[in-house]
C-alpha cells in the first residue's frame, strides 16, 4: 500500500430517504434497526479533496474555505483515524471540503459530506477499495453516507455487522423523468442533530418496534412501485413513511420535532394539489425542508405553485444523480 504523493479528490452526491434510517443498534459502527432505501439528487454535492503529508503534526481541515475549530473537526477527526486504522498508516491529513448542500439544514450535508471523505481519503492513503466496502467505510462516518456511494435508487441493507451493513445499487441508471423539488423554507442549522434525535427515539418512542414493522413492509412494496414505474404507489409509500418516522419525533421523551410552521404549510400545500389532480408527494428528513416527489410533466405547474407561496429563491429542482467521481 502506498500514500498517494498527490492530493486525491472525489465528488459524493446527497441522496433523500424514500424508506428512511432512524435508529442504531450500534452506535459506534452505526448500524442501523431498518434498512433504507434512497434517492442519490444530481445538484446537492460535496468535493472533497486529501493529501496524508508525513510532515503534518495533525489532521487540518477546511470546510468551503475556513479552517474548522477543533469541536467542529472532531467528527472528520475521528473518521480518519478509522481510515488511518483500516490502512495501518499514522500520518496526518490536509482535508479540504467543499459543500454544494445547505449544511444541517435536512438535507443530508453528512450523506455527500462522509461518502466523498471515505473516497478521497481511502484513496489517498493508498487502500483501494471496492464500492461495498467503501459504503461501509462511509457508513462509519454517518449513516446516510452508506448510501451515497452509488446513484440513482440504493438500498443500505441494515445487516448485523460492520461486515454486513452496506449499500447495494436497486437501479442505478434512473430512466425515469422524475424530479425532486426542495422548498428551503429555512436554511438555520437544526436544534436537534440527527445523531442525537434518532437514537431518543429509539430508546423512548412507544411507537419504535411499531416502526421497525411498518418500514420493512414499506420497503418491500415501493421496490415493486418503482420496479412498475408506479409513481403514485411509491410517492403514497414514500410520504406515509416520512410522517411514520416523524411520529418518532414527537412521541419521544424529551419529544421534538423537525417541522416548522413552514414545512407544515408546504404539507399541505401538496395535498391541497394533489386533491385538484396535480399527482406530487412528499419527504422530510432530519430539518425543516420539504422535497417533494413529481413526475417531469408536472414539475413546472408545481414549481409555480411553490414560488407563488413561498418565492422562487426557495425553490429548487432537481432529479436523479450519479454515484461517486473521481476528479
Ligand atoms: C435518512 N436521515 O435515512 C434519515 C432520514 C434523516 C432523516 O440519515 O447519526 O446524518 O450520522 O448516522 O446519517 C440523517 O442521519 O445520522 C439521516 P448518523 P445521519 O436519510
Amino acid at each position: 500500500m502506498t500514500i498517494s504523493k498527490n492530493k486525491v479528490t472525489a465528488r459524493a452526491y446527497t441522496n433523500i430517504a424514500l424508506i428512511k434510517y432512524w435508529g442504531k443498534v450500534d452506535q459506534k459502527l452505526k448500524i442501523p434497526t431498518t434498512s433504507s432505501l434512497s434517492l442519490t439528487l444530481k445538484d446537492f454535492y460535496t468535493d472533497t479533496s486529501v493529501l496524508f503529508n508525513e510532515k503534518l503534526l495533525e489532521d487540518k481541515i477546511t470546510f468551503n474555505g475556513q479552517q474548522l475549530s477543533e469541536k467542529k473537526a472532531e467528527r472528520i477527526v475521528n473518521f480518519l483515524d478509522v481510515v488511518r486504522d483500516l490502512a495501518q498508516q499514522n500520518v496526518y491529513a490536509e482535508v479540504s471540503t467543499i459543500n454544494k448542500v445547505p449544511t444541517s439544514a435536512g438535507l443530508a450535508s453528512s450523506a455527500s459530506g462522509f461518502a466523498a471523505l471515505a473516497a478521497s481519503a481511502s484513496k489517498a492513503i493508498g487502500l483501494n477499495l471496492n464500492k461495498k466496502d467503501l459504503s461501509r467505510l462511509a457508513r462509519r462516518g454517518s449513516g446516510s453516507a452508506t448510501r451515497s456511494i452509488y446513484g440513482g435508487f440504493v438500498e443500505w441493507e441494515k445487516g448485523f455487522s460492520d461486515e454486513t451493513s452496506y449499500a447495494v445499487p436497486f437501479e442505478e441508471e434512473v430512466d425515469w423523468p422524475i424530479n425532486v423539488v426542495a422548498v428551503m423554507v429555512n436554511q438555520s442549522e437544526k436544534q436537534m442533530s440527527s445523531s442525537k434525535g434518532m437514537q431518543i427515539s429509539v430508546n423512548t418512542s412507544p411507537y419504535y418496534s411499531a416502526w421497525e414493522k411498518v418500514s420493512k413492509k414499506a420497503l418491500k412494496e415501493i421496490k415493486v412501485a418503482i420496479k412498475n414505474r408506479d409513481f403514485d404507489r411509491m410517492g403514497k409509500i414514500a410520504e406515509e413513511n416520512a410522517m411514520q418516522m416523524h411520529a418518532l419525533t414527537l412521541s419521544s421523551s424529551p419529544d421534538y420535532t423537525y417541522f416548522d410552521a413552514d414545512s407544515l404549510k408546504v404539507m399541505n400545500l401538496v395535498h391541497s394539489l394533489r386533491s385538484s389532480g396535480l399527482t406530487c408527494y412528499f419527504t422530510m428528513d432530519a430539518g425543516p425542508n420539504v422535497k417533494i416527489l413529481v413526475e417531469k410533466q408536472n414539475t413546472s405547474k408545481l414549481v409555480s405553485e411553490l414560488e407563488k407561496e413561498f418565492g422562487s429563491d426557495k425553490v429548487i429542482v432537481t432529479s436523479a444523480g450519479p454515484g461517486i467521481e473521481y476528479q
